[in-house]
């Protein structure tokens, strides 16, 4: 698909990827350390993230007045602000942290950025003429290179060049980069600022993409067809994409973590066990299958490939994929179109679904596209938070950790814009939530609704010292108090359903504080729904406390059962018995 030899800068350029003049960086009075930070600039990046050491030092005392530097205290939790940043400014996240135990402990974080594909370069200094015996010594180059793409500049005439090309691969692949320099660069004079790249790096070959496009309008044209929108579909900038279904009045349906209502659209429900049915009937029913962006390893992980998708039901699909990185595996067989721009191949798109097709999915739509019911104490009062901002259709950005509460305001939540979700689906730590909020705001400049368990909140407790300490930002957090870890103590109930699974033998005991500023606590339905409902955005740091009590049941969530008797009800279009179809904890989750 790279057209290697015949690519110059000139005749290929495409729109929106346009590569920098070398000419604005640097005069040769400055470090390296200013054409860096003028780099940025010219990247038109805002706001960093960093937490300084040795090495890294002298960088971030020179960042310039127009640049922002925030620092959340925590080199794992900067890192995690930083990409959403990323991500939600359509743009790549800085995360600057020191050697050895600095850039340590932000690697779970870049390998968030790697599974959910958002853009982050996380930036060190790095000398590879150290041993690992050395003071805060690494070999982090090597290490990185087991799981992400790793940049190391260790010569002056290269630094334009792989600075470069870190970012670039980070914003273009919607990837967590780590970038490594050598830290005496950084005071050296500039003596090399000359960009020269390759070209075709990101560049698509326009014949190949044509072919393609016409094969898709060929395919898909008159038929039963459905798009999937999968991460960065949508969130990055896809002019013809939302254009093209509304006029085309093309049915799709959104995934866990890329949701999007497009206004009059043929929407048909996120897909899963814990979206809507509607979705699932489209995709049991439809013919030919066009997924756009990626859906990464929720579709294939043996744990989570149900709760996000039923792509299995049926193995007599026509599926195509367009993605802009290889990591993306299908367990069914998908024709793969890479591309490193999503608008191109977009705007090439020429076909429509066949008119029954559509009548059919009106039809389904109107008895399925609905929520799941609430029957848990947990659900229930996700659910009333979710009802809340759709009733009032509320544009403000909501997140969460990682736990039951994951799971549950996930299930419930109606999201109309991309940007205004975030969540981890696939490296899965918990407590990110903090960390995604923050990063919200500081992208949206909007109030902020975060979602977290206790056991998440109190594992990232820097961030909420963070919080504590900058009760200005307008957050609200809301903290399900169970005083365990819901969703493995939910393991252990299913464990104990299970003869064969061995139940869990330690009890755990999140802790609580008493004390928070603005705070605000519920155990009666109605007590939070009429105070939220009044209340339902805070410009200054708020706290909401729901006690839930420890009982496993009522701290669990329920999902549609995918087994041999809910395909049946959907292949007969039985939308009474679908909708009245048995919840379970775990679905039985039938392979075809
Ligand atoms: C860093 C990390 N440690 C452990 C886990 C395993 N884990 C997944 S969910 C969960 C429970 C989280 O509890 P809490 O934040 O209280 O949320 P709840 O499930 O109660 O909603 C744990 C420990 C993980 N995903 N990540």
């Amino acid at each position: 698909m790279k057209n290697k030899k015949n690519s110059t800068l000139k005749n290929n350029k495409l729109k929106n990827i346009t590569y920098d003049d070398h000419k604005q960086f640097i005069s040769s009075k400055g470090t390296y350390t200013e054409l860096f930070w003028n780099y940025l600039i010219h990247k038109k990046i805002k706001k960093v993230w960093g937490l300084t050491g040795q090495g890294i030092s002298y960088l971030i005392n020179y960042i310039p007045k127009n640049i922002e530097y925030l620092n959340t205290l925590n080199e794992l939790q900067n890192t995690w602000s930083a990409q959403v940043y990323g991500r939600l400014t359509n743009n790549v996240g800085f995360s600057f942290t020191t050697t050895g135990p600095g850039v340590a402990t932000a690697l779970s974080a870049l390998k968030n950025a790697v599974c959910e594909k958002n853009p982050l370069i996380l930036c060190s200094p790095y000398d590879d003429e150290k041993t690992q015996y050395d003071f805060q010594s690494w070999d982090i180059y090597k290490v990185g290179k087991t799981f992400c793409e790793t940049f190391y500049i260790s010569k002056p005439q290269e630094f334009l060049k792989i600075l470069n090309e870190a970012y670039y691969t980070a914003l273009i692949k919607q990837t967590g980069v780590l970038l490594l320099v050598k830290s005496e660069l950084f005071l050296q004079k500039v003596t090399h600022n000359s960009l020269k790249i390759d070209s075709s790096l990101f560049i698509d070959n326009k014949s190949n993409i044509q072919k393609y496009s016409t094969e898709i309008n060929n395919q898909f044209n008159n038929k039963n067809m459905l798009i999937i929108f999968g991460k960065g579909s949508t969130s990055r900038k896809n002019l013809y994409l939302e254009k093209f279904i509304q006029t085309n009045n093309i049915p799709y349906i959104v995934t866990w973590n890329e949701r999007q209502i497009i206004n009059d659209s043929l929407y048909c429900g996120r897909i899963g066990t814990l979206g809507n049915h509607s979705a699932n009937y489209a995709m049991y029913h439809a013919t030919h299958v066009l997924i756009i962006g990626d859906t990464a390893a929720c579709m294939v992980n043996q744990v989570f490939a149900p709760m996000f998708n039923i792509l299995f039901l049926n193995n007599n699909k026509k599926i195509y994929t367009i993605s802009n990185d290889k990591q993306f595996k299908l367990p069914q067989k998908s024709n793969f179109i890479i591309v490193n721009d999503y608008d191109y191949i977009c705007s090439l798109f020429d076909f429509k679904p066949s008119v029954e097709w559509v009548q059919q999915l009106q039809e389904s739509n109107h008895h399925l596209l609905v929520s799941l019911p609430a029957s848990t104490k947990y659900e229930k009062f996700c659910k009333i938070a979710a009802d809340i901002y759709s009733k009032q259709n509320l544009d403000i950005p909501v997140t969460t950790g990682v736990g039951n509460h994951w799971t549950c305001i996930g299930k419930y939540f109606e999201i109309k814009k991309s940007i205004n979700f975030e969540t981890q689906c696939v490296w899965d730590s918990i407590g990110t939530g903090i960390a995604n909020s923050i990063a919200m705001y500081h992208s949206l400049n909007k109030p902020v609704w975060v979602f977290e368990g206790d056991g998440g909140t109190f594992w990232s407790g820097s961030n909420l010292l963070y919080l504590l300490n900058n009760k200005h930002l307008p957050i609200t957090v809301t903290i399900y108090i169970n005083h365990i870890y819901g969703m493995i103590e939910e393991y252990n109930y299913d464990a104990k359903m299970n003869p064969k699974a061995v139940p869990l033998q330690i009890k755990e005991s999140i802790p609580l504080i008493e004390h928070y500023p603005n705070s605000h606590i519920f155990d009666k339905y109605t007590e939070y729904e009429n105070y939220l409902s009044k209340n339902p955005i805070s410009n200054e740091l708020r706290f909401i406390f729901i006690n839930l009590g420890s009982n496993p049941i009522q701290n669990s969530v329920f999902e549609i059962n995918i087994d041999k008797e809910y395909i049946k009800e959907l292949h007969h279009s039985n939308y009474k018995q679908i909708l009245n179809s048995l919840e379970v904890l775990k679905t039985e989750y039938v392979y075809f």
